[in-house]
C-alpha cells in the first residue's frame, strides 16, 4: 500500500519545523501549495510554493475564515484513488489529488491561557484546518496527514526509504494521531464554551489533554499508563520542570500532586510528606527547615521513600535535612542554588520545580473513572476561615486552639476518608486515614501519635474530623487520646449527643458546616 507523494498542502499556525519539511519535500520533487502565512514563510525560505487561492481560483475571504473550504481542496483530499467513479468525477471537475496534508490549528488553547477576550477566543476556533485534517485522515488509504512537527522527520525518512512513497502503516498511525488532535482541540473549545455559559458540565463531556509521557507502568507493573496535561496554566506536577532524578512513576505523580496541593493550603512556610497519597506528616513553622523537622517527626518510619512538598523556595538548610532521608520526590515552587547543589549527588531523588503554587481556592474539575463512565465534580476548593467557625460547646476555643483547629482541618481535607488528624502548634501529631469507621481512624491516629512521640504525647492537642461524628464514640476516642479541642463539619442527627459528650469532657468544639470527604 505504498502511495507516491506528488502534491502536498501545508497550512500551519505553528511554523516550527516547517521550512525543513518543505525543503525535504521540494527536494523529492513534491509540489507545495499553501495558505497565506504559510506560503509566505516557505517562499521567504526560497522554495517554490503555490497559493491555495490559485488552486481554487477563489481568494481567501472573510478575514481568512474561508481559505481552504473549497471542493478543489476537499475533493483532492477525499477522492478515492482506486475508485473509477471518483477518478472520473475528479477529472471532470479539475480536482487534482493532494497526497500529503500538513496542518496545525489556530492557537485556541494558547489564546484562552493568555487571557484572550471572548471574541479573540472565538476567532481562534479553527474551522478549515480540522475539516482538512479529518478529510485527509479519513482518506488515509491514500493521503498522509501531519498534525505534529514531531512527526515531520518520520515522514521524510519514510520518503527516503520508500523512494518518495508513503506506506500504509505510517499513514494509519498519522491518521489516528490526526483524529486525536482534532478531538482534543474540539474538547478544549467545547469545555471553554461551556464555562463561558457558567456550565461546568456540558451534556457531552470531551476530555482535552496532551500526553506528557508514557509511563513505565501504572499503579502496578502489569498496568500500562501515560500522563496527560490538560490545562496549561496551573502550577503543579503536570507543568513542573524536573531538575534531576529518573523518570517519575505513576504513583510518584499521584503522590506528588497530593503533596503539593496540600502544602499550598498554608500561608506560613509549610512541609508535607506523603505516602500512598496520604500525609504521614505536615507542619508549618517559622522556617521551612523547622517545618520539615516537625513534619518528619510525626511519622519518620512511613516517611522513608516518601514524597516531600514545600511551599517556599527550597533553601539549603531544608535541603540538608532532606538529604538525610531516603525520599522519592521533592517538589518546590523554586529551588535555591545551594539547595540544588546539596541534593545533586542524590541521583535517585527526583527534584521538581514549578515556578508557583496551586491556588487552593481555584475552581476546577476532578474526574474519576467508574466502569463504563466518568464521575466528574467541581474541585474541593472549600476553605474555612476563623470567622466561619461555629462554637457549639460551653467552652470556646482559645486563639491558639483556633489556629491549630484550622491547620488540622486543612490537613484533613487532604487525607483519605475517614480522616482524623491530631495536631498541635502547627504540626500533625497523628493521622488516621482511609478507614471504613471513623472511630478506627481516631484510634489509629492516637496509636500513630504515641508511636512517634510517646505515651500521652497527644495530651492537649486538637483534633479535626473530615466529616461529622455520627456517634459520640469517635469523639470519645479522641478525648481518650488527649484532644481538648475539636473541629468537624457538624450536621449529624446525633449532633446533640456528640455536643453533650464534648461538654462533659470539657472540650471546645467548633462546627465548620463544610465537609471534606476525599476518596
Ligand atoms: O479560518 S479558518 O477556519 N478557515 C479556513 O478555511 C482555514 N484553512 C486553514 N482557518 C483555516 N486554516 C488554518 O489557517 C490552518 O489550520 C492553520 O492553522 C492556519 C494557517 O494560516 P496561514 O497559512 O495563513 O498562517
Amino acid at each position: 500500500d505504498l502511495v507516491p507523494l506528488r502534491r502536498a498542502l501545508l497550512s500551519v499556525s505553528d511554523k516550527e519545523g516547517l521550512i525543513d519539511l518543505a525543503r525535504g519535500l521540494h527536494e523529492r520533487g513534491v509540489e507545495l501549495i499553501s495558505t497565506g502565512g504559510t506560503a509566505k514563510a516557505i517562499a521567504e525560505a526560497g522554495l517554490p510554493v503555490g497559493e491555495v487561492a490559485e488552486t481554487t481560483g477563489f481568494p481567501e475571504i472573510l478575514d481568512g475564515r474561508v481559505k481552504t473550504l473549497h471542493p478543489l481542496v476537499h475533493g483532492g483530499l477525499l477522492g478515492k484513488r482506486l475508485d473509477t467513479t471518483h477518478q472520473q468525477q475528479m477529472e471532470e471537475h479539475g480536482i487534482r489529488p493532494i497526497d500529503l496534508l500538513v496542518v496545525n490549528l489556530y492557537p485556541f488553547r494558547e489564546t484562552v491561557a493568555g487571557g484572550g477576550d471572548f471574541q479573540a477566543c472565538i476567532e481562534n476556533i479553527d474551522i478549515g484546518g480540522p475539516a482538512m485534517i479529518r478529510a485527509a485522515a479519513k482518506n488515509h488509504a491514500a493521503v498522509a496527514v501531519l498534525t505534529d512537527p514531531a512527526d515531520y522527520a518520520a515522514l521524510l525518512s519514510e520518503l527516503e526509504a520508500e523512494a518518495g512513497q508513503t506506506g500504509g502503516a505510517l499513514r494509519r498511525r498519522l491518521a489516528a494521531a490526526a483524529f486525536a488532535h482534532t478531538a482534543s482541540y474540539d474538547a478544549a473549545v467545547s469545555g471553554w464554551f461551556a464555562l463561558q455559559l457558567g456550565e461546568p458540565f456540558p451534556k457531552e463531556l470531551a476530555l482535552a489533554g496532551t500526553r506528557v509521557e508514557t509511563l513505565r507502568y501504572g499503579e502496578n507493573p502489569h498496568q500500562q499508563a501515560a500522563f496527560y496535561r490538560s490545562g496549561p496554566t496551573r502550577a503543579g506536577v503536570a507543568t513542573a520542570e524536573q531538575l534531576q532524578g529518573k523518570q517519575l512513576s505513576y504513583n510518584n505523580i499521584n503522590d506528588t500532586d497530593a503533596a503539593f496541593e496540600l502544602v499550598a493550603e498554608f500561608e506560613r512556610p509549610a512541609v508535607a510528606i506523603i505516602k500512598h497519597a496520604n500525609p504521614c506528616g505536615v507542619a508549618e513553622g517559622e522556617s521551612l527547615a523547622e517545618a520539615y523537622s516537625q513534619a518528619l517527626a510525626c511519622d519518620p518510619v512511613s516517611a522513608f521513600g516518601g514524597i516531600i512538598a514545600v511551599n517556599r523556595p527550597l533553601d539549603a538548610a531544608t535541603a540538608e535535612k532532606i538529604a538525610d532521608l531516603f525520599a522519592e520526590v521533592v517538589i518546590a515552587p523554586e529551588v535555591e542554588t545551594a539547595a540544588r547543589d546539596l541534593l545533586a549527588d542524590k541521583k535517585n531523588l527526583r527534584l521538581l520545580v514549578t515556578g508557583g503554587l496551586p491556588d487552593p481556592a481555584e475552581a476546577g474539575v476532578t474526574a474519576k473513572a467508574v466502569s463504563g463512565g466518568l464521575l466528574v465534580q467541581s474541585r474541593d476548593n472549600g476553605r474555612i476561615a476563623a470567622d466561619r467557625l461555629e462554637g457549639v460547646t460551653r467552652r470556646k476555643p482559645t486563639e491558639a486552639e483556633i489556629a491549630d483547629l484550622l491547620f488540622a482541618f486543612r490537613v484533613a481535607k487532604h487525607v483519605k476518608s475517614n480522616a482524623i488528624v491530631y495536631a498541635r502548634c502547627g504540626a500533625t501529631l497523628g493521622i488516621g486515614a482511609g478507614q471504613m469507621s471513623r472511630v478506627d481512624s481516631a484510634r489509629i491516629a492516637a496509636i500513630k501519635a504515641e508511636q512517634a512521640f510517646g505515651a500521652g504525647a497527644a495530651k492537649g492537642c486538637v483534633v479535626a474530623s473530615d466529616a461529622f461524628f455520627p456517634f459520640a464514640d469517635g469523639l470519645l476516642a479522641a478525648v481518650e487520646a488527649g484532644a481538648t479541642a475539636v473541629i468537624q463539619p457538624g450536621g449529624s442527627v446525633r449532633d446533640q449527643e456528640v455536643i453533650a459528650a464534648a461538654d462533659e469532657a470539657g472540650l471546645a468544639m467548633v462546627f465548620t458546616g463544610l465537609r471534606h470527604f476525599r476518596h
